[in-house]
């Protein structure tokens, strides 16, 4: 695997994502650093834990050892204006707006996150499109993945396939959980051909969410946290009666 490094709307349409480096410097990145952390301490829900994903590596339950550690918490940009201010900053928007040539919404139901990568207990993320458990009558969303801290190969960085998202599977490519199977030849190839988002605090990586792209677990001493939120086109609508549906978003 190979890090590649661009930044423009053409190497996003090739590849599926680009990586903006120092997009956020700062004062801005210390507030969002402190918003993190003290999030992190106070460890207060809405959270999704690790143990109740039962990704390889997970507490076996939220009663067992490592049991209470957060895997993300939720609902992140109505919790503190750190977040917030940077999902509608304007770095993000001029982005976008080269990526997504018409009025931009920030998604509430997705994402919405600060992922925490915990060092003792984090899980392996196996390979998936993120669009697998959303509505919407396009598959053609963005998520915008700022790094808080430095992100490698060894702390547990996402990993993604180059063009992946312009690819059309059968069913079978996938398990029942439809994670991209690894073990399947036809998918070992592509999986090869992956690289790592080598990021380092306030770089920001923008990825489509046909994009195939997993992680490992963390295998520093040090938590990593990252600050995810998703966008979608004013044209792409959610589906009605369904967990896409279920908050209004946001125009940037
Ligand atoms: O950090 C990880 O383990 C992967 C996260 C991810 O792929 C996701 O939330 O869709």
């Amino acid at each position: 695997m190979s890090e590649q490094i661009n930044s423009s709307a053409g190497f996003f349409n090739q590849n599926g994502f680009l990586i903006r480096r120092k997009l956020v410097t700062g004062l801005q990145l210390d507030t969002i650093k402190q918003a993190a952390v003290k999030m992190a301490s106070t460890a207060k829900p809405p959270a999704e834990y690790e143990a109740d994903l039962h990704y390889e590596g997970a507490p076996q339950s939220r009663k067992h050892e490592g049991g209470r550690t957060v895997r993300r918490f939720l609902d992140v940009y109505d919790r503190d204006r750190a977040f917030s201010e940077f999902g509608t900053s304007d770095g993000v928007k001029l982005v976008l707006a080269k990526l997504i040539e018409q009025d931009v919404y920030l998604v509430r139901n997705h994402h919405n996150s600060l992922m925490t990568k915990n060092p003792k207990y984090s899980s392996q993320t196996n390979w998936h499109r993120d669009i697998r458990y959303w509505h919407y009558d396009h598959e053609n969303l963005i998520s915008v993945w700022l790094a808080l801290g430095n992100e490698t190969r060894e702390n547990g960085a996402l990993m993604l396939i180059p063009g992946s998202h312009r690819l059309e599977f059968e069913r079978q490519n996938f398990d029942d959980r439809l994670f991209f199977k690894k073990n399947l030849p036809e998918n070992k190839a592509l999986i090869e051909s992956a690289i790592v988002a080598v990021l380092a605090p306030g770089d920001v990586l923008f990825f489509h969410c046909r994009t195939l792209h997993a992680a490992s677990s963390n295998t520093t001493n040090v938590t990593k946290h990252s600050l995810v939120f998703t966008y979608r086109p004013e044209s792409t609508n959610p589906v009605d009666n369904t967990r896409s549906s279920e908050k209004s978003d946001i125009k940037i």
